[in-house]
């Protein structure tokens, strides 16, 4: 098995990181269960003259940056630029002169820390829009190993991403890699749209994308949670009970792309039309602080807050409080026995690249009496939870109407809607995304030879579509070599 070398932003000690939900959980799963090193970013923000160096603390590399990195590569070009429109939010991109300069910058200096660490037979996963750069500049120095990044964000439509001055810079970025991984489907489908008619990329016989003198794989892996965990975890945890109170719950990191103000109104408008419900449900919204240093965060806050006060203030009663709002991390142990004891999770990102809460709770449920999931149908996680109760989060009456409908649904059809969404989360679990996306990674290691190569589903379909909507043309047969399996979890659209 080869070493793979983890590349992503963030990264902390492998007991924390367990501990701490999302992409670090993912990573610290791969750097426990297979022979690795994890680099990246310390979370530590020290002087320049300070932050030159790598800390090795057994396979964890960790690197701080400076106060001017800080702020024109984390907190400028990765936080303002491209979260925001990878999330389809052109409105609140800021796009900065010299930060795009400052991430690139970042990107060669832990490129030129990290290559001396790297070892012929290496495979080096990189993770995340913070790092989109990184391949290119290991490549300058020499760098041949294959080398596979994963957005764990959504790709937005290829109109959107253009607005991105530095685009086609990015898409050469992309380029250096052999294999790019998408959450979804969709992504996937944005992608290809991006490279051909942004960048003028060519989709291969064999699927790939030839660009700018490489060839690309771009495919999807949906991420998964280790449901073991939870589903054990949620069998010990002694229920947090409301005093017969029926629980909503929503948990979200407190971001303009998870739809909390919509999700809040949906609430007050369900309460507004089913006043039998009023003193029976509360919502209880776990948001913690993020990226409080960027602007539209400290937006956000407010308007919710304010939101969340009208409504308490309009329903509540002495003794019933209708939207609890904790704007604090819960820690991970209480947050299982909080999803088990709560009817209903209300998941309604206006955009999400996957969202592992909806997954969370799923499996955090007793299968004999389990609660309903609403799910928004801009989460990456709609593609795999088609049996949850799917709904538009911009439209606030008819998530109303949903709620109401989860309340009221019976005993079978959420044992049945239950058992359907676990076998779909426990079959696409965490340890199926990274075996799937290291497998298509290290297959075809004769780098360009088609030869050594599958073509994923997801790639033919794109071209039979795309070569439909160009030409007219009839979809393409597969191929003779197409016939052996796809990475499992690496989906055709
Ligand atoms: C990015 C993409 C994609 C949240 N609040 C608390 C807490 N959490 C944990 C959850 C979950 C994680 O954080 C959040 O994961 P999401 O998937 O919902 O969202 P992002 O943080 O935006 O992550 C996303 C993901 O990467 C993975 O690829 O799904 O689309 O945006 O694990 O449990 N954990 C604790 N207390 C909290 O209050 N302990």
């Amino acid at each position: 098995m080869s070493r793979v070398i983890l590349v992503s932003n963030r990264v902390m000690d492998l007991r924390r990181a367990a501990q701490a939900g999302g992409v670090a959980v993912a990573l610290a799963h791969v750097a426990r269960t297979r022979p690795s090193l994890w680099f990246g970013w310390s979370g530590e923000v020290k002087p320049a003259a300070e932050a030159g160096s790598v800390n090795q603390a057994g396979r964890v590399l960790t690197v701080p940056l400076s106060p001017e990195e800080h702020e024109g590569y984390y907190l400028g070009y990765a936080n303002s630029v491209l979260w925001p429109v990878f999330h389809n939010r052109l409105d609140v991109a800021q796009f900065e002169a010299g930060h795009f300069e400052r991430y690139i910058g970042v990107n060669r200096r832990l490129a030129a820390l990290l290559q001396p660490f790297i070892r012929p037979d290496d495979v080096v996963w990189v993770h995340d829009y913070h790092l989109i750069p990184l391949a290119v500049e290991l490549r300058r120095l020499g760098v041949l190993n294959r080398i596979g990044f994963y957005l764990h964000i959504p790709f937005p439509p290829w109109q959107t991403f253009v607005a991105i001055p530095e685009h086609a810079h990015l898409a050469r970025c992309l380029a250096a890699y052999d294999l790019v991984g998408l959450q979804t489907m969709a992504d996937v489908s944005n992608l290809i749209d991006y490279l051909v008619n942004g960048v003028f990329g060519n989709v291969t016989p064999d699927g790939r994308v030839r660009l700018f003198d490489r060839l690309l794989t771009v495919a999807s892996f949906p991420i998964g949670i280790d449901s073991t965990d939870f589903t054990r975890a949620a069998r010990d945890v002694a229920l947090v009970q409301g005093r017969g109170m029926r629980r909503i719950i929503g948990v979200d990191r407190l971001d303009y792309t998870k739809g909390l103000p919509q999700k809040f109104k949906a609430f007050g408008q369900f309460l507004e039309t089913n006043p039998q419900y009023r003193r029976q449900v509360v919502l209880t919204q776990i948001a913690p602080p993020t990226r409080e240093n960027v602007g539209a965060y400290a937006d956000i806050r407010r308007q919710l807050e304010t939101l969340g006060g009208s409504i308490n203030g309009r329903f509540g009663e002495l003794d019933w409080v209708p939207i609890h709002y904790i704007h604090r991390a819960a820690p991970r142990r209480r947050l299982t026995a909080i999803y088990r004891s709560s009817s209903i999770a209300l998941v309604t990102p206006l955009r999400d690249g996957m969202n592992l809460v909806a997954k969370e709770y799923v499996a955090s449920q007793d299968p004999e009496d389990p609660g309903v999931l609403i799910l928004s149908r801009f989460a990456g996680a709609v593609e795999e939870l088609v049996d949850a109760l799917i709904v538009n989060p911009y439209d606030i009456y008819a998530t109303a109407e949903v709620i109401r409908t989860a309340l009221e649904m019976s005993l079978d059809e959420r044992r049945a809607r239950n058992r359907a969404l676990m076998a779909v989360i426990a079959r696409n679990d965490l340890a199926a995304w990274c075996d799937s996306f290291l497998r298509a990674l290290s297959r075809g290691s004769g780098e360009n030879d088609p030869t050594t190569w599958t073509q994923p589903e997801s790639i033919r379909r794109a071209m039979d579509r795309l070569s439909q909507a160009v030409r007219g043309a009839p979809p393409q047969k597969p191929h003779g070599h197409e016939a052996k399996a796809a990475p499992t979890s690496t989906h055709s659209y």
